[in-house]
């Protein structure tokens, strides 16, 4: 059995210039109610080679003033290899993003976050490890009360090898929103 399990954070580093009505302050909106930290989106558990896991979170500025760029970034903790033979970055570099994105499909604000992550350990696909290298960042205006749903999608890719049986892992994901 190969798990992977998310965490959520937002990070609101107050050291941009306030505009002329206040500072853009990232929440997530988890069953109605607003929170900095929202529970595990993305989840798999059983994950066999061939198989998918999606997971939406929606974002919200719950501050003051308008952001004008988003990052999306993602670390790791808590690898587990009861057989010893595979590595966390191997295990995430078989974790292929299929889609990853920002906004509701086929509006103005949509955002195909995937074009935005490059192949930094160039295996030929954009994967976990990938995005664990090297950040998101985007230009992209939020207005205060506005909210934006991010949706992941990923794949353990099928002809991934025996070597992470049993493996378990978890993500955590920062957004931060700046003005
Ligand atoms: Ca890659
Ligand atoms: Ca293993």
């Amino acid at each position: 059995m190969l798990q992977i399990l998310s965490q959520t954070y937002a990070l609101n580093p107050h050291y941009f210039a306030p505009s002329a009505t206040g500072y853009p302050d990232l929440c997530f909106v988890v069953d109605g109610n607003t929170a900095q930290q929202a529970p595990p989106f993305l989840r798999a558990s059983n994950f066999r080679p061939g198989d998918y896991a999606e997971g939406f979170l929606t974002l919200k500025n719950c501050g003051t003033g308008k952001s004008s760029f988003l990052s999306i970034s993602l670390s790791y903790y808590g690898f587990t290899d009861p057989n010893s033979d595979s590595s966390p970055e191997g295990f995430l570099s078989a974790i292929e993003i299929t889609d990853m994105s920002l906004g509701e499909s086929g509006s103005p604000v949509w955002r195909n976050l995937k074009n935005y992550i490059e192949d930094v350990n160039s295996n030929g696909r954009i994967d976990l490890h990938d995005l664990s290298l090297f950040p998101v960042n985007i230009q992209y205006t939020i207005n205060p009360d506005d909210g934006r749903e991010f949706y992941i999608k990923v794949r353990f890719i099928p002809d991934a090898g025996n070597e992470y049986q049993g493996d378990s892992i978890n993500l955590s994901f920062t957004f931060t929103i700046g003005g």
